[in-house]
């Protein structure tokens, strides 16, 4: 008897609070993952940047955590990006290099992602801003038409999009499926080739001397608000976006997509731009700073993060939103423009101490600002645990206790602890970094680095930094700055960490290692 009220007790408490993917225990905190672009470890002020000053992201950092060995997992766009939302490492992906102007979606439908699980979660999700990741199938995306699949078919329930690049065409904003006030009298058409030897391009020197920004390399085809740009473009002129505007667009559509959810969880990808080639802030950043328009970006950068949290502050949200701060890959120069970025540079060291930037496997390319801040739940503090944006999918699915798929987030690491800062909590203990694509990669293990350069055929420009050999091995808690190659003197360690690098390649997945 009474066993049979106690079984009764415990099946009326199942059927009330069911055992099945949720913890009910578990807070919803609203989620803003706030990503730059190509901002280095040096570039903040609450990073040690002396040059230049970032009130409002330094206020995010003061008010939480800042990591001093946060991560994004490549030290290019596509590759980190799409490691973010799919938890797998983008070496593992064909085709997961920066994305041309007219590519296809690299994330098939069907696969989960942090926006995936976390709808299931019961989260609305959004992104606003740079996508990247390519869009449509078969030939390319239809940009006079349904423009799918996209963010919407892998989890995203709403999108607002620059397609590709601020560099790359067309210059115009993609909303779910649809190019934004696109005329179809004048549709847009986009391609690799030349559309007409009339058509203008940055190469032909009387239109150059004309341009608003000149070009250094690349950068040369069509030509739009004054500037060239990777790739050609024809029509769609009432959907042309104006580089300076960009950012106050970002703004406006993610306020007012936070105001439309703010009675629900919510999960938005804040991408901004921002500082990508052609740095062209809006006409009230530039010459806020002494950097020219490189630093001038990075001021808009950091007005952008604090209308956002103006905007959680004044529907009362902040208490209940997580927000983390982040950059995809690490800080470049000279990327394709005359900005002034090293004739201006004077003391500013955009990659802080540490050696390489974009495109490069040196702690640069990769070691990037990492802030969590959650009013309330994260206490403000620095952190030195290893995290990294490739860990955020299966983090946040096991802070909300979301059951994970067995076979997804293969290299996303549980480091929710970390990152809410929790006592005794650990990051991770070791991590991929990888540049553009493989086969060049580097293993960071606990304090030792190990970058392989076997078989990699570096293209020109995308070799940034690339030391001589085949391998080198750095201890980064005596060698932070990558000086002293010790891949000669200490075979034994470089043999270790290749041959963990081998396992994880061939194992197809990091959970376990
Ligand atoms: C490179 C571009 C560079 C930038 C980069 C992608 C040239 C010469 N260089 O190929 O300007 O667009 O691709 O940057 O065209 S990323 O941050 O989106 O990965
Ligand atoms: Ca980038």
């Amino acid at each position: 008897m009474k066993n049979n009220s106690l079984a009764l007790i415990a099946w009326t408490i199942l059927i009330l609070f069911p055992l099945g993917d949720r913890d009910l225990g578990a807070e919803q905190p609203n989620i803003i993952v706030i990503m730059a672009d190509d901002l280095g470890y040096g570039d903040l002020s609450c990073y040690g940047a002396t040059e230049l000053e970032t009130p409002n992201i330094d206020k995010l950092a003061q008010e939480g955590l800042r990591f001093t060995q946060g991560y994004c997992s490549a030290s290019t766009c596509t590759p980190t990006r799409f490691s973010f939302l799919t938890g797998k490492y983008a070496f593992r992906q064909a085709g997961a290099g920066i994305a041309p102007p007219n590519a296809t979606a690299l994330i098939k439908p069907g696969t989960e992602t942090i926006a995936s699980i976390l709808k299931k979660a019961g989260y609305q999700t959004a992104v606003i801003g740079k996508w990247h990741l390519g869009l449509g199938q078969g030939n390319g995306p239809d940009w006079n038409g349904i423009i799918k699949p996209g963010p919407l078919e892998i989890g995203f329930d709403y999108s607002y999009l620059l397609p590709t690049t601020n560099d790359r065409v067309p210059s115009v904003y993609v909303e779910n499926h649809r190019v934004k006030n696109l005329d179809p009298n004048d549709p847009l058409w986009v391609g690799k080739k030349r559309p007409s030897a009339d058509h203008p391009t940055g190469k032909d020197p009387e239109v150059r001397k004309n341009l608003k920004m000149d070009w250094s390399h690349g950068h040369n085809m069509t030509v739009h608000n004054g500037i060239g740009r990777i790739g050609f473009f024809t029509g769609g002129m009432k959907a042309r976006w104006r580089d300076e505007d960009l950012a106050d667009e970002w703004v406006k559509q993610s306020v007012k997509w936070i105001e439309k959810n703010k009675d629900n969880p919510f999960f938005l990808f804040f991408s901004s731009h921002d500082i990508h080639v052609p740095r062209m802030p809006h006409e009230r950043f530039q010459g806020k700073t002494k950097l020219g328009f490189r630093g001038d970006a990075i001021a808009q950068l950091d007005w952008s993060v604090g209308e956002i949290r103006k905007a959680v502050d004044r529907l009362g949200l902040a208490k209940n939103t997580l927000i983390v701060f982040c950059s995809d890959n690490g800080p470049v120069l000279d990327d394709g423009y005359k900005d002034a970025a090293i004739t201006k540079l004077g003391k500013h060291r955009p990659a802080g101490k540490y050696r390489g930037g974009k495109y490069s496997i040196y702690e640069g390319g990769t070691r990037t600002p990492f802030i969590v801040n959650w009013p309330g739940k994260v206490s403000p503090g620095e952190s030195s645990a290893m995290v990294c944006t490739i860990d955020m999918a299966t983090s946040f699915a096991k802070m909300l206790g979301q059951a994970i798929p067995d076979n997804a987030f293969p290299d996303s690491l549980d480091v929710h602890g970390a990152l809410l800062g929790k006592p005794n909590s650990q990051g991770r203990d070791h991590l991929l970094q990888q540049p553009n694509k493989g086969p060049t990669l580097a293993l960071r293990v606990g304090d030792w680095k190990v970058l392989s350069y076997a078989n990699a055929k570096p293209k020109k420009h995308l070799t940034f930094e690339k030391g001589p050999g085949k391998y080198e091995l750095y201890h980064l808690a005596t060698d932070p700055q990558e000086k002293t190659n010790l891949a000669t003197s200490n075979p034994a360690k470089l043999k270790e960490l290749l041959s963990q690098l081998e396992k994880i390649k061939a194992d197809g997945r990091t959970r376990n290692f």
